[in-house]
C-alpha cells in the first residue's frame, strides 16, 4: 500500500493551502516536511526533487509533483472529485480557475509593503462582492443543486469553501448577500472530513501572519 502523500512547503497558508483542504476533503491523511531555512529548500534543488526549482512539492504514488494546480488536479482525479465526464471538468476547471484568481490576490496579501496592504485589501473586497461572489451565486441559484457542479462534491466546491473561510477572515460581512454560497460553506463544512479538517488542531493552517512571513522572506530572499 503506498504511503501517506508528503508536502514539502513552508509552514504557511499561501500556495499549499489549497492543496490542504482538498487532501482532507478526500478524507487523505498526510505528512508535512516544513522547510525552515534557504539551506532546506537548496536541498530539496540540489538533489533534483524540484522540476522547475520551486515549491509546493508534493510526494505522491511514487512521483515529485510540482506546480499547485497539476498536484490539485491528481488530487481531484485519484479521490473522484473531478466531474463525471469532460462537460463537468470543463465546468470544475472554469470554477476553480474563478477562485484561483481572487485566491492568488488573498495568497499574496500577508506579503505585500504595509503602505500596499489598505489598498489591496479594498480590491479584495470588491472583487469578491462584485464579481467572484455573484457569479457562484448565480451558478448554484441556476440548478439548484447541493453542489456546483453535477450534484455532487468536486474540487471547485472545495476551492470554492476555503476561498469563503480566508476572504470571511478578512471581511466578517463578505456573505452578507449570498445565502447561496453561505449554504454552500456549510454543507460543505459539515462533511465528516472536512469537520475534522476544520476543528482546532488539524494541519490547516492560520492566516499566514508576520512571523511566517519573515520566515519565508529568509527561505526565499
Ligand atoms: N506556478 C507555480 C509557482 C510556484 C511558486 O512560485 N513557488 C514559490 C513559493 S510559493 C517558489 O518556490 N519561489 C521560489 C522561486 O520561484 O525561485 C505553482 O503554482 O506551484
Amino acid at each position: 500500500m503506498a504511503g501517506k502523500p508528503i508536502l514539502h512547503y513552508f509552514d504557511g497558508r499561501a500556495r499549499m493551502e489549497s492543496i490542504r483542504w482538498l487532501l482532507a476533503a478526500a478524507g487523505v491523511e498526510f505528512e508535512e516536511k516544513f522547510m525552515k531555512t534557504r539551506e532546506d529548500l537548496e536541498k530539496l534543488r540540489k538533489d533534483g526533487s524540484l522540476m522547475f526549482q520551486q515549491v509546493p512539492m508534493v510526494e505522491i504514488d511514487g512521483m515529485k509533483l510540482v506546480q499547485t494546480r497539476a498536484i490539485l488536479n491528481y488530487i481531484a482525479a485519484k479521490y473522484n472529485l473531478y466531474g463525471k465526464d469532460i462537460k463537468e471538468r470543463a465546468l470544475i476547471d472554469m470554477y476553480s480557475e474563478g477562485v484561483a484568481d481572487l485566491n492568488e490576490m488573498i495568497l499574496y496579501y500577508p506579503f505585500l509593503p504595509p503602505g500596499d496592504k489598505d489598498g489591496r485589501l479594498a480590491q479584495i473586497k470588491e472583487k469578491a462582492r462584485n464579481r467572484y461572489f455573484p457569479a457562484f451565486e448565480k451558478v448554484l441559484k441556476s440548478h439548484g443543486q447541493d453542489y456546483l457542479v453535477g450534484n455532487r462534491l468536486s474540487k471547485a466546491d472545495v476551492h470554492l469553501t476555503e476561498l469563503l473561510y480566508h476572504t470571511e477572515e478578512l471581511d466578517s460581512t463578505i456573505l452578507a448577500n449570498f445565502p447561496l454560497l453561505k449554504a454552500l460553506r456549510t454543507r460543505v463544512s459539515n462533511l465528516p472530513t472536512m469537520k475534522k479538517f476544520l476543528q482546532p488542531g488539524s494541519q490547516r493552517k492560520p492566516f499566514d501572519d508576520e512571523k511566517c512571513v519573515e520566515s519565508v522572506k529568509k527561505i526565499f530572499s
